[in-house]
């Protein structure tokens, strides 16, 4: 049996899924699951980026095990971390979490360098704390030994792809996020670079989408007793492959690939670099085919898997199902944060973090569990729907509904109050977008789908999609104007 194997490595767990296309329908199956646990030493926040490493492996022996032969494989993660390889080769320390606290403050040290304007006029990344670009500016501003002994700048799927293959090489979609490369000149910004004291020489050559990008190293090949399996760069931000999968019919389309984060926004063919983008703080992501993603993050559903977190910390233990469940019994618009509030962004204990957050903005905090997770799920649909709005009217498109695409969609009271609180259908799935956005622009690269667009269309046909309808349409648009009151969002 002939397959082919994705691995998308998400915040909190990464999975290795086969698929096989078959009359152009895709079945996939799930070879392997496994947490990814950040670690905390001291005052930093790391991945365990060898355990992550080790995982792939088991991966790998899973399908020998099951006499898969593995035709091709590729990686996608989450975007922004990076390693950095010394003289000879070997990784320096462990990459750092982008929730890591060291790029407090930047930011701002940077822009005082470098004006805003003009690093979004090169990069057209919108601004997030933890890019990778704060993240060099921090080691560097720290005066961090990691940094003058680097030859070597990979990004976290780079660089497990170069623990498999031994090649140096960095992939397009994930490259865009760190905010140093020019979408416009289509490289590395050389000019950017040098201002901040980087030598460009660190930064890898940069590789498309569906491009060959090695195979397995002989020694792994040695060590494992598999083949030397060819390796693809295909959209290795996660949210590039998430895109890959909606299943859309019509060109003009609205997204959100929802999961620890929700990234909301739309495809274009090419970066919007005006005023209102940068004011608006959209970002141009690099995607398939030569798209861009013009989105903007919202915190998603880390803040309730922090706030599960916490209960169990403090001995209180709950599922999902029933945090949901309460959640639904609980008093409706009662309490409303904005998701994206700084306060959110480090882990932590976000109960105290939302109380903190009403008590301020002169609304009654949420007490109870079911009040806690109803506000979060809330909000977090009123969120997307200013999202939307502004997405409308920063590509100049008005959207018939929103795709949901990602792990979150099984969260199927936040599908339906989506759907309520942005007065249009949703239409919820695949799940595992990311992972079969990854196996497509494999598929393409073999030249079993001719392009992204008829993949989409063998997505649409191979994975339901659950059409949630709106409800309650008074209450929610009411609700909605309470929520842009407490939330000072205009
Ligand atoms: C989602 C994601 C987002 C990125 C964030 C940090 O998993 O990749 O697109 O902004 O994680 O890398």
């Amino acid at each position: 049996m002939a397959d082919i194997l994705a691995y998308d490595l998400g915040a909190s767990s990464g999975r290795a899924l086969l698929g096989r296309l078959t009359d152009r329908q895709i079945v996939t199956e799930e070879l392997h699951r496994f947490p990814n646990d950040p670690v905390q030493v001291g005052d930093r926040l790391h991945w365990d980026i060898l355990c992550l490493y080790h995982e792939l492996k088991q991966g790998l022996l899973k399908a020998k095990h099951q006499g898969v032969e593995v035709r091709s494989l590729a990686i996608d993660s989450w975007a922004v971390d990076f390693g950095l390889l010394g003289g000879n080769g070997e990784l320096l320390g462990n990459p750092y979490h982008y929730r890591d606290r060291h790029t407090d403050g930047m930011m701002e040290r940077l822009f005082a360098e470098i004006p805003a304007a003009e690093v979004f006029a090169r990069t057209g990344i919108q601004f997030l704390p933890f890019n990778s670009v704060f993240q060099l500016y921090a080691l560097k501003q720290a005066g961090s030994p990691l940094l003058s002994a680097a030859r070597r700048f990979l990004m976290i799927p780079d660089l497990l792809r170069y623990f498999l293959t031994g090649e140096e090489i960095s992939e397009f979609t994930n490259a865009t996020t760190t905010q140093l490369f020019n979408p416009t000149a289509n490289r590395w910004d050389s000019e950017l670079l040098r201002r901040l004291g980087l030598d460009e020489s660190l930064f890898a050559p940069v590789a498309l989408p569906g491009t060959q990008v090695g195979a397995l190293r002989p020694a792994l090949t040695e060590e494992l007793g598999v083949g030397a399996i060819p390796v693809f760069a295909v959209a290795e931000h996660d949210t590039g492959s998430a895109v890959a999968a909606v299943p859309a019919t019509d060109r003009s389309f609205a997204y959100l690939s929802c999961g620890t984060w929700s990234l909301m926004g739309t495809e274009v063919e090419r970066p919007v670099l005006s005023e209102l983008a940068r004011e608006l703080n959209f970002t141009n992501e690099g995607g398939v085919n030569g798209t861009f993603r013009l989105l903007k993050n919202i915190m998603g559903l880390w803040i309730l898997n922090e706030t599960r977190r916490e209960w169990e910390r403090a001995g209180q233990s709950y599922s999902f199902p029933e945090l949901v469940r309460l959640a639904g019994e609980a008093k409706p618009f009662a309490a409303f944060i904005d998701p994206d509030d700084d306060a959110f962004l480090p882990p932590g204990d976000m109960p105290t973090r939302i109380r903190g957050y009403c008590e301020r903005t002169g609304q009654r905090a949420p007490e109870e569990p079911g009040e806690v997770v109803r506000c979060i799920l809330e909000s977090l649909a009123f969120k997307y729907r200013y999202v939307l709005e502004l997405t409308e009217r920063l590509s100049d498109q008005t959207f018939g509904g929103l795709h949901m695409v990602g792990g979150g969609i099984q969260n199927a009271l936040l599908c339906q109050w989506s759907a309520n609180a942005i007065g249009r259908p949703v239409w919820a799935g695949p799940a595992e977008g990311s992972a079969i956005g990854n196996l497509a622009v494999q598929w393409i690269a073999h030249g079993e789908l001719s392009d992204i667009w008829e993949a989409r269309k063998v997505i649409r046909d191979s994975f339901p999609v659950v059409v949630y309808e709106p409800r309650e349409r008074e209450a929610w648009e009411e609700g909605y104007g309470r929520f842009r009151r407490y939330t000072g969002l205009s």
